[in-house]
């Protein structure tokens, strides 16, 4: 297959740049200048080798394809309920679309956490249907809803539903997830990585989030159970100095994929800000182009919460990808759809459980059929 021929195997030139976990690292994060100059000390002493696998593609079963559609139609079942119990209620003894019946849908759609702007489309594509035939009925109105939220994510050609590829010409290619803490984003990671080794990538990880203590074991748990190497300095290095080894290894190790964690909580945001530009700084200076990927991660449950985080992270940052989480057990998952249709982000993954299999593509159609089904 095309897409995997660039494979080149270099085991000899592999370059060990891992320190010992116990190296006594003390850089403090609070006390990085603001406008500081980015200077990256290379590891010293390099004592551990980090061998990323060769990789070997698995095809997609039948019945793994199969097990995530029931994985989203179960996840989604929350939202679902809530929002056709609404419905079904708000068009009780109505037989056709009136103002009254587009009142409460509008009210339905802005608590269902699709957002105000979103949601104000909505209703205007579903009044237009209105104005159109005036006796549209309300047994219609499941229908002609599923027609205008798919329009609308399609014009926003937001998840096109492609498989888990990346462009060929980048390799490294370096993928760096940020977002605040506890949405997921080292747990986005491990299933990432393990769906790239699916797909036959050679994965690397990078423990660049150094703040919390227990950050960098999570992470290497989980770099254990998918099968892939970490690397890593532990809590309190430089979360940039982590970085650059991380992307350094990956050239040396001709490896095809770089997935780096970040912390979620420094002491403010400016700080955060900063550290994720360091980061950002210290990856071009191995590769001129990386970061290629800035993936914003996102806890859907956290509804109208997760789109001010997206606002101020894109503020702050250049955010190229978004990830949605938990999105199982939360009847917030309208917020997709007003994220998709109110940033000019694509939402490329979603999350619908802990597990390393339950991180999906984001496939707008999938999506709203599983919602509207
Ligand atoms: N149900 C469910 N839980 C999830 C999902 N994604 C992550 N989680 C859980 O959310 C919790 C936080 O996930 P982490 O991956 O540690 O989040 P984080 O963003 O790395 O957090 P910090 O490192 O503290 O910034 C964990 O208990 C995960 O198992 C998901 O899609 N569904
Ligand atoms: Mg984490």
């Amino acid at each position: 297959m095309g897409l995997f021929s660039f494979f080149k195997k270099k085991k000899e030139n592999q370059e060990p740049v891992v320190t010992p976990e116990n190296q006594n690292v003390t850089t403090n994060i609070e006390e990085t200048p603001k406008e500081e100059k980015v200077e990256v000390a290379e590891a010293e002493q390099p004592v551990g080798t980090v061998v990323a696998e060769e990789p070997e593609v698995k095809e997609i079963t039948k019945e793994e394809v199969e097990q995530a559609k029931e994985d989203l139609d179960h996840g989604l079942k929350e939202t679902k309920r809530s929002f056709f119990d609404r419905i079904a209620k708000a068009i009780v003894g109505k037989s056709t679309v009136d103002d009254d019946v587009l009142d409460n849908l509008e009210e339905i759609l802005i608590t269902s956490d699709v957002g105000v702007d979103t949601t104000l489309k909505i209703i205007k594509r579903v009044q237009d249907r209105v104005a159109r035939d005036k006796y549209l009925g309300t047994n219609e109105l499941n229908k002609i809803l599923r027609e205008e939220i798919m329009a609308l994510l399609q014009e926003n050609n937001s998840g096109d539903g492609s498989t888990f590829r990346i462009p060929e010409d980048k390799k490294p290619y370096v993928i760096m997830v940020v977002g605040v803490n506890g949405v997921g984003k080292t747990t986005t990671i491990g299933k990432l990585a393990y769906n790239f080794k699916r797909a036959g990538f050679k994965v690397l990880l990078g423990a660049s989030d150094t703040f919390r203590a227990a950050a960098v074991d999570q992470l290497k748990i989980w770099a254990d159970r998918v099968g892939v190497p970490v690397v890593t300095q532990g809590m309190g290095a430089d979360p940039a100095s982590v970085a650059f080894d991380t992307v350094k290894s990956a050239v040396a190790q001709d490896v095809d994929v770089v997935l780096i964690d970040t912390a979620g909580r420094l002491h403010n945001k400016v700080n955060l800000m900063n550290e994720l530009s360091k980061i950002k700084k210290v990856c071009q200076k191995v590769v001129p182009d990386a970061p290629h990927e800035v993936l914003l991660v996102l806890d859907a449950s956290t509804g109208q919460n997760a789109i001010e985080q997206a606002k101020q992270f894109m503020a702050a940052t250049d955010i190229t990808a978004m990830a949605l989480t938990k999105l199982d057990g939360t009847a917030k998952g309208g917020v997709v759809i007003g994220i998709s249709d109110q940033f000019k982000i694509p939402v490329k993954y979603i999350g619908v459980g802990e597990k390393m299999e339950n991180l999906q593509i984001f496939d707008r159609q999938e999506f709203v059929n599983s919602l509207f089904d």
